[in-house]
């Protein structure tokens, strides 16, 4: 039978497609740039891929900003080709999870135009309006992730519509049960075609307060960038009233209600809560009737990731999350690649790829990082990203992150496209191409293969229980044991100094399967910088 479980631990391979593969020379990647790309992602060894949104859209969002949920935007291809993408990913052995924008859609889409055209018609009320304050200012203080008020005035309905990001993107109104009914069948629509998940978009925003409440301003010390960057005035307000509603629950059940119907679905919700991360993250993944999985934000911070974080971190998930499930990330298209974003060399990387691939939950990789890649500089006359244009030079958007994929070394668009790219390939990338990592053993490419292989190899390390040992800034170790079968003792040394650590009680045995080089001196593991270390407990 089908193993409805599969996502429990699973390593999931995200793509943004606009970046991958172009196959029609036209400087963006396609669908049928992914196909062709697919056996690369199957020799990772990863279980699915998540693709970034590819339906028609304005992209002024670079897809963010959907305005037909029902077609492929005919830059990324067709829907044969996303049929054909399916079908070869399945026979590849991979899953297939879409990127579903459900919060909020594009100015352009014609269930907008229709809304905004008048007071009285029949999706007047799919999109969040409100009357101007008697001064004409907006109803209330909530401001929009990519700046300003959150609030846009329409001219011709002469009342605010909300929109949590760009003005070109109105939240809709998931209070009215139409627009829950209108969601619901565009999922129907993408199950049907065969898609194995979904990868939810701002699944936080679905609802707002409908009495319009002002959010509270935050304690400085309060403040926490994980969602927006610190000059980010957004960052600075308490989004009490303007996400995470507890209306949420019971659409999440009637979303869950509908996966149900098919086999082996899955769901990872995107639960950003800066103020309440926890409870929400449990309460949305909990009780198997919402969500399966939350997306983690924990480790996409910028706070440097140093051993005492990942056991904080670890710890208030394993008291948190309940019978929910995480899923975690180190890189996505939204943050800078973790490389630079926590200064790691090339054996740091490793060890933290490692580190990764040994969490319990479900892991997701960003395109790129099996190369190693670092966050590209992108100049301001180059810089696509309207949140970074918004906010240059302190913040300088996500476009350092979103450049082409490297295929090959020789070539002046890395193998990526015949054409110049929507976004400049890294120079400093080229060395690190697919088919450079390849042919080298030794490789950062071939280390993350050989990470991934190993938890395949070891049950425990995605689903078993999770006992943390000694952990301070320079090291972590953890104890895994799954039941009915292995208990295995890891160690990480995340610092640039050898270190040592004892073994627990038992008769333990190294596995050598790994990039690294820690050894046994009699119950002392000697870790070399960088270096991990795995045993299993011999019975
Ligand atoms: O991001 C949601 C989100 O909260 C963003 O503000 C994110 O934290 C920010 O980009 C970090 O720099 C999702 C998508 O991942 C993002 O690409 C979209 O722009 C956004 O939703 C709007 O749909």
């Amino acid at each position: 039978g089908v193993d409805k479980d599969w996502w429990r631990g699973a390593v999931i391979y995200q793509i943004y497609p606009r970046s991958f593969q172009d196959s029609n020379g036209d400087g963006v990647g396609d669908l049928a740039g992914i196909i062709h790309r697919l056996p690369h992602i199957a020799s990772l060894g990863v279980d699915a891929i998540w693709i970034s949104p590819f339906f028609r859209s304005p992209m002024l969002d670079f897809g963010y900003d959907v305005s037909d949920y029902r077609d492929v935007d005919p830059m990324f291809g067709t829907l044969g080709d996303f049929d054909a993408l399916v079908a070869r990913a399945h026979q590849l052995g991979l899953k297939v999870m879409i990127d579903l924008v459900l919060s909020h859609t594009s100015d352009q889409h014609p269930w907008f135009a229709e809304s905004r055209h008048s007071r009285e018609n029949p999706k007047s009320d799919w999109y969040v309006w409100a009357d101007a304050n008697p001064d004409g200012t907006p109803p209330n203080n909530w401001l929009s992730i990519f700046g300003g008020s959150a609030w846009e005035w329409d001219g011709d309905r002469m009342q605010y519509y909300l929109h949590n990001f760009l003005k070109e993107q109105p939240d809709l109104n998931l209070h009215n049960a139409e627009v829950q009914d209108a969601l619901l069948d565009v999922t129907r629509f993408w199950l049907d075609r065969g898609v194995d998940g979904f990868r939810l978009d701002t699944i936080n925003f679905y609802f707002h307060d409908q009495e319009l409440r002002s959010n509270p301003a935050l304690d400085p010390a309060d403040r926490n960038d994980t969602i927006a960057p610190a000059v980010n005035p957004y960052n600075w307000q308490n989004h009490l009233y303007s996400k995470n509603r507890p209306e949420n629950i019971a659409f999440l059940q009637r979303f869950r209600g509908l996966l149900d119907e098919y086999d082996a679905i899955t769901s990872v919700g995107e639960v950003g809560d800066a103020q309440r991360g926890m409870e929400i993250q449990a309460e949305y993944t909990s009780g198997g009737d919402k969500v399966h999985m939350c997306y983690a934000f924990d480790f996409l911070s910028p706070t440097p990731l140093d051993g005492t974080r990942v056991k904080n971190v670890l710890t208030m998930f394993e008291q948190g999350i309940g019978d929910g499930w995480a899923c975690w990330a180190f890189s996505n298209h939204d943050v800078v690649r973790h490389a630079s974003r926590w200064n790691l060399g090339e054996e740091a990387k490793k060890l933290y790829a490692a580190l990764l691939l040994s969490l319990k939950g479900t892991v997701c990789l960003y395109q790129g990082e099996e190369l190693g890649l670092t966050e590209a500089y992108v100049s301001f006359e180059e810089l696509q990203d309207p949140y970074g244009i918004r906010f240059w030079p302190k913040f300088k958007g996500r476009d350092g992150c979103r450049t082409p994929m490297v295929w090959q070394q020789d070539n002046s668009y890395a193998g990526f496209s015949e054409a110049k790219p929507w976004l400049p390939v890294a120079m400093e990338h080229l060395a690190r191409a697919v088919a450079v990592q390849d042919r080298d053993d030794g490789s950062m490419l071939n280390a993350y293969r050989q990470m991934i292989a190993f938890r395949k190899a070891h049950p425990s390390l995605a689903q078993g229980t999770l006992e943390l040992g000694f952990c301070d800034d320079s090291i972590v170790t953890l104890t895994r044991h799954i039941e009915g079968g292995e208990t295995l003792f890891c160690a990480f040394n995340l610092s640039n100094a050898g270190l040592s650590v004892t073994l627990p009680d038992g008769n333990w045995r190294q596995d050598m399967a790994t990039p690294f080089n820690a050894y046994l001196e009699d119950r002392n593991v000697m870790l070399p910088p960088y270096q991990a270390f795995f045993a299993q407990l011999e019975s």
